[in-house]
């Protein structure tokens, strides 16, 4: 820990603040960056926080094409957000550049920094603590949806390729299990089969895509319900943060990942299964919120799958969580031995409880658009780029 204190110290210190570094320590519960909360100290203005991250390069592997993505999606949202009236200071995020006007820092042993304004007065929960809450966290995410339609997306970089193909994840899963480079396969022998016995899932998009195509938006691709910021006060999702996997992708996908960490009645490691479980009343009012604010704008296909996209992102991910637990837990920060096989189990036992449960949450949606605007355009996207059309999932 004192090791990765200094370099954040150092990489702090690269930053265009004013004023004297009071504190800085670990901050959030994010899988993947490192994450530091820092507190200055200005003359008599009092203390002013900041958020520095150090970007995970195994994960993102060209971290300036990374942070050319975040300068233009943020500048984007702060324009939208200022001709709505808004306050971009609290529903974006705002970079601190580098002395040298860099949107990052790049320390001498290689590693990539950046630094945003802490946005106070707001939390980011591992739980919902209402059903109003986490509907806000919808409006949110809509609200993002919406505001970034017509963004360039042409311009993104695609920062991990094939992020959401489940297809290829089954492939990739495949090998894992085949190589079994930890030998560990034989503790996980019930999940194995799971995977494989639900392996329809991981061509859902594809088959719809058949009957009906489906377009390829600007997504966030992360949409848990610990990357939206929950103003204090209001209670209102006011920040939506983690912009990392910002790339064009399918709207399922965005709507299917909230419910799979949100809707839950367990955390997402939560190990006595009995009380995990898809929460109807959860699911409703993130249907509801997430209609409201953005379903005007979604083709009919679009809407059918949203509650299937809930199904395909918690099998995506319980799979994701299986394949670095025998692949040696390279990916997902943990903190044992065995905590990406209790995640994988977790999530396939959400999985079971939402098949059962499909039939109900597809009548939610379909009622939570009747009674949503009626102009329901099946247009396309014109700024999704080269692949408008999902042709493979
Ligand atoms: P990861 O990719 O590791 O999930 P995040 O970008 O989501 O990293 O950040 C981790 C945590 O740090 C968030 O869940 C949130 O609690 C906190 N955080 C990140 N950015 C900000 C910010 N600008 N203001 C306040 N808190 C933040
Ligand atoms: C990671 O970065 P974080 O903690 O918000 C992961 C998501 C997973 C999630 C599971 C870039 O999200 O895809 O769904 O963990 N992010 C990346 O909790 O892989
Ligand atoms: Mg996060």
């Amino acid at each position: 820990m004192d090791e990765r204190k200094k370099a954040a110290e150092n990489a702090a210190a690269h930053f265009d603040f004013e004023g004297t570094m009071r504190e800085i320590a670990p901050f959030g519960n994010g899988h993947i960056n490192e994450t530091w909360l820092a507190c200055f100290e200005i003359g008599l203005m009092g203390p002013l926080y900041v958020i520095l991250q150090k970007i995970n390069t195994a994960v993102f592997r060209e971290p300036e094409r990374l942070m050319a993505n975040i300068e233009g999606v943020t500048g984007w949202l702060r324009k939208k957000i200022i001709g709505e009236g808004g306050d971009p200071e609290r529903e974006t995020l705002t970079l601190i550049p580098a002395k040298d006007g860099k949107s990052f820092y790049r320390d001498d042993a290689g590693q990539y920094w950046r630094a945003y304004r802490f946005i106070t007065d707001a939390t980011c929960y591992d739980k919902a603590e209402s059903a109003e809450d986490f509907r806000q966290s919808a409006v949110a995410f809509g609200q993002f949806q919406r505001r970034l339609a017509d963004y360039p997306a042409d311009s993104l970089y695609e920062s991990i390729p094939g992020f959401h193909d489940t297809a290829a994840r089954l492939e990739v899963f495949r090998k894992a299990v085949s190589e079994d480079v930890c030998g560990r396969k034989a503790e996980a022998e019930k999940e194995i089969d799971f995977v494989l016995a639900h392996a329809d899932l991981a061509g859902c998009y594809r088959r719809a895509a058949a009957a009906s195509p489906l377009p390829l938006r600007v997504t966030h691709n992360d949409t848990k319900l610990n990357n939206v910021m929950i103003d204090n006060k209001t209670h209102r999702g006011i920040c939506v943060i983690d912009l990392d996997t910002v790339m064009p992708g399918l709207v399922m996908n965005d709507f299917g990942d909230s419910i799979r960490f949100g809707a839950s009645t367990a955390l997402e490691d939560e190990q006595d299964l009995s009380r995990v479980s898809c929460s109807l009343d959860l699911f409703t009012a993130y249907t509801e919120g997430f209609i409201q604010e953005c379903a005007s704008r979604l083709t009919n296909a679009e809407i059918s799958l949203l509650a299937d996209g809930a199904l395909v992102m918690t099998y995506e991910c319980g799979m994701r969580f299986l394949t670095d637990f025998l692949q040696g837990d390279t990916y997902f920060r943990t903190a044992c031995p065995e905590h990406n096989l209790v995640r994988a189990r977790n999530q396939f036992k959400l999985v079971s409880d939402m098949e059962e449960k499909l039939p109900r949450m597809r009548q939610i949606v379909a009622r939570a658009a009747e009674s949503a605007e009626p102009a329901k355009s099946a247009e396309m996207p014109e700024t999704a780029g080269p692949q408008k059309r999902i042709s493979q999932a």
